[in-house]
This record gives structure tokens, C-alpha cells and sequence, in this order.
């Protein structure tokens, strides 16, 4: 396809058109100095629109990287003897997630590994009483990412004061995610967005960059989450760990994500995108951001023993993806903070548009 076919598709997009799921792939493919600027400066123009120059900031604890699952991917796979495991008590999740909420993140995303103490849990009990005691203990709205629960659980979870809850596909292609979450099922892990929005929750989805999928792949991932009628959606590139299969697998590219996330920007313009701190670390941001991501993720106190998930030290305990030193960050990224009450209307709207 010409430039002139690219321009032609972004000069739609901005006048409002929806984007096809042909034009997608065509958008993802182009790798030409001239196409790149026009789609992220495209990417910038619609996030503006709709969201100024405000960013969200989401506080990320990792509060137990136990993990019962053997995703190829990931470093905290139970295979892997090498990872860093801790288990966070209630009151360090507690006390971490007070200072994350004083600090003035938009949200908190507690996450953990599949955890065979809460996934053998009766009726996990353990994790809808610590969701209680969190919410109890902060104002900030609340993130779960637990890995796949039981329909039953979602209500309960819900009530307990989860706002959001986060399951990424990592594909929508089934047979790369057999290879990549083995043992694993496609349908269970999709579903996790339906019964937590059927649950009353906001839901977030992702794809991974650079994991053996095709370009046709991630246009049918961006148009999929569209169906989905999710309310959050993210890329992060594969970044390859020790001691797990896809450990020689060569690192993704990271023009590839921002790439992705442009048109994600394009096809869903009124979704939250998070630009990761996960990836790159700190020097990561500002491509991110200038691709049309609008949320900060994985903010995490220094010297706290948390881990990250692609990155497990990157700009950890060095500050580097403190609140403070993003913070400080945002006047040369020509972003601003969005205000706490910004957010609470953002997901009113999210709420309404999905009731
Ligand atoms: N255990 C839960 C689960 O898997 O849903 C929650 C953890 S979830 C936040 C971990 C996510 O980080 C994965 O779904 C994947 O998208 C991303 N991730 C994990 N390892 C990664 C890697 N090596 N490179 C890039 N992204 C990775
Ligand atoms: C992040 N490391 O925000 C986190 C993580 C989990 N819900 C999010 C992948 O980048
Ligand atoms: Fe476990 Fe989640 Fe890692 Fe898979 S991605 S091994 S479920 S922590």
C-alpha cells in the first residue's frame, strides 16, 4: 500500500470514520520514516481530543509471584527455580497500598501469579477479604489481576470493592496462546472480561508485542478488544527471561509496540492505554506516550521488595518508577496529572457506556 493509502485511511480516522480491520494490518505494517510520523502524530492529535494533556497514574503492587501456571513467557512460571518469589503479608499490602493511594495514583493494581494458597482457597475467601480490607483502607479505586477465576468468585469480588479487573489474552490467535500459556484455556481466560463486566467492573486487555504473532494478528487483537467492550487495553513487548523456553527468543523490537499502540489509539480513541514503565523502564515513556498511551503503569515504590513483571528490577529501587520521579518527569513529556476527579468521572463514563 502507498502512502498516499495510509494518509488516505488516518485522514478518515481523524474525520471520524471507523477504522476496518483491513486498514488496521495495513496501518501496523508501515515502517516508513514519513507513514510512522503521520500515524503517531495522528495517535497524539486523537488522544488530545479526548483527553488533553492528561495522564493517569496506576500504583502497582505485586503482592505474591507464586505462581501455579507455566506460561513459555514469563519469569515467574512455576518451572522457573531461578525467579524471585515473596508472598506479601496483609499488612504489607496493606501499608504499601495506603502509601501508593497518599502518593496520589489514580488506581491500584494489586496483582499476583496464580498463587496456589488463594487458586485452592474455599471459595477464595483469602482474596475477596484482602480486596475488602484494601478498599476499606483506601479511597482509590481498586485493580485486580489474579490470573483466571471461577465465574462464582466475580460477584463477590466486585462487592468487595474491585473496580477494574485485568486477564490479558496475549493473543487472540488460539494456537499461539496453547503455546504460549500452556495448559491453559483460551475460552476460561476470555471469559474472565465477560463475568467481571457482567459483575458491575470495568475490564482491561492486552496483547504482547513480539511473541511470534503475525501483523494480522494484532489488527484481529485490536478489533477483537473492540467486541470485547473493554474498557482498557494494552501492548507490551515481549522482553525475553532466564530460564524459561522462550528465553533465546529474540527480543521484540520496540517500534513494533508503539506501532500498535498508535492504532490502538486510532481504532479505540475514548480507552485508557497505559504506557508501561515495565519495558524500558523510565527511558521508555516518552515514546510511549507520544504513540498515544494516556496511562502510567507499573509505578512502584523503591526498597520495598516488589518486583515488576517483564522488567523484575528495572528503575525500581533506584526511584526511577516512583510517583515522585514521574512526576517530576511530566512538564518535558508535555503531559500533565489528571486530577483525582478527572478519573472518577472517566470511569462514571466507562460505567454508563458499558451499563
Ligand atoms: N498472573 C496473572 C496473569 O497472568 O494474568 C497476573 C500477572 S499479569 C499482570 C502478567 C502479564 O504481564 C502477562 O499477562 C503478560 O501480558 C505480561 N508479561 C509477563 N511476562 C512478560 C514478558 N516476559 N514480557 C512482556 N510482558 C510480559
Ligand atoms: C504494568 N507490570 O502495569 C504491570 C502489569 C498487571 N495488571 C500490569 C503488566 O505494566
Ligand atoms: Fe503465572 Fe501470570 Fe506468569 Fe503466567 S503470566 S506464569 S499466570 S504469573
Amino acid at each position: 500500500m502507498e502512502n498516499t493509502d495510509v494518509d488516505a485511511i488516518i485522514q478518515r480516522s481523524l474525520e471520524g470514520a471507523p477504522i476496518s480491520l483491513e486498514e488496521a494490518e495495513a496501518l501496523l505494517s508501515k515502517r516508513e520514516p514519513r507513514s510512522l510520523d503521520r500515524l503517531f502524530g495522528a495517535a497524539r492529535e486523537v488522544k488530545q481530543r479526548n483527553f488533553g494533556n492528561k495522564v493517569f497514574f496506576y500504583g502497582f503492587v505485586y503482592f505474591s509471584t507464586h505462581c501455579r501456571n507455566n506460561c513459555s513467557f514469563c519469569f515467574y512460571r512455576r518451572s522457573n527455580a531461578s525467579s524471585v518469589r515473596y508472598r506479601k503479608s496483609e499488612d504489607e499490602i496493606l501499608s504499601l497500598s495506603t502509601s501508593l493511594a497518599d502518593s496520589g495514583v489514580h488506581a491500584i493494581d494489586l496483582t499476583m501469579g496464580e498463587d496456589p494458597i488463594v487458586h485452592k482457597d474455599d471459595h477464595y475467601r483469602r482474596l475477596i477479604d484482602l480486596v475488602q480490607k484494601v478498599n476499606d483502607a483506601v479511597d482509590t479505586p481498586l485493580m485486580l489481576s489474579p490470573g483466571a477465576l471461577p465465574h462464582e468468585v466475580f460477584g463477590d469480588l466486585r462487592e468487595a470493592g474491585a473496580d477494574w479487573f485485568a486477564c490479558y489474552q496475549e493473543t487472540h490467535n488460539r494456537e499461539l496462546f496453547c503455546r504460549l500459556r500452556p495448559e491453559q484455556s483460551y475460552d476460561m481466560r476470555l471469559f474472565q472480561k465477560k463475568w467481571a463486566r457482567e459483575a458491575g467492573m470495568l475490564t482491561e486487555e492486552g496483547i504482547m508485542v513480539g511473541v511470534g504473532e503475525s501483523v494480522a494478528d494484532r489488527a484481529h487483537s485490536i478489533m477483537t478488544m473492540k467486541r470485547l467492550g473493554v474498557d482498557q487495553i494494552r501492548a507490551m513487548s515481549f522482553v525475553p527471561q532466564h530460564n524459561t523456553p522462550m528465553e533465546k527468543h529474540g527480543p521484540s523490537p520496540f517500534l513494533d509496540e508503539l506501532v500498535t499502540l498508535a492504532v490502538m489509539r486510532l481504532v479505540h480513541p475514548t480507552k485508557l492505554i497505559p504506557a508501561s514503565l515495565d519495558i524500558e523502564g523510565i527511558g521508555g515513556l516518552a515514546p510511549r506516550l507520544d504513540a498515544g498511551a494516556n496511562v502510567i503503569t507499573s509505578i512502584i515504590p523503591p526498597l520495598k521488595g516488589l518486583a515488576g513483571v517483564a522488567q523484575h528490577e528495572l528503575n525500581i529501587d533506584d526511584g526511577g518508577r516512583s510517583m515522585e520521579n514521574v512526576e517530576c518527569l511530566l512538564d518535558e513529556l508535555g503531559a500533565r496529572k489528571a486530577s483525582l476527579s478527572d478519573y472518577s468521572d472517566l470511569l462514571r463514563r466507562c460505567r454508563a457506556a458499558g451499563a
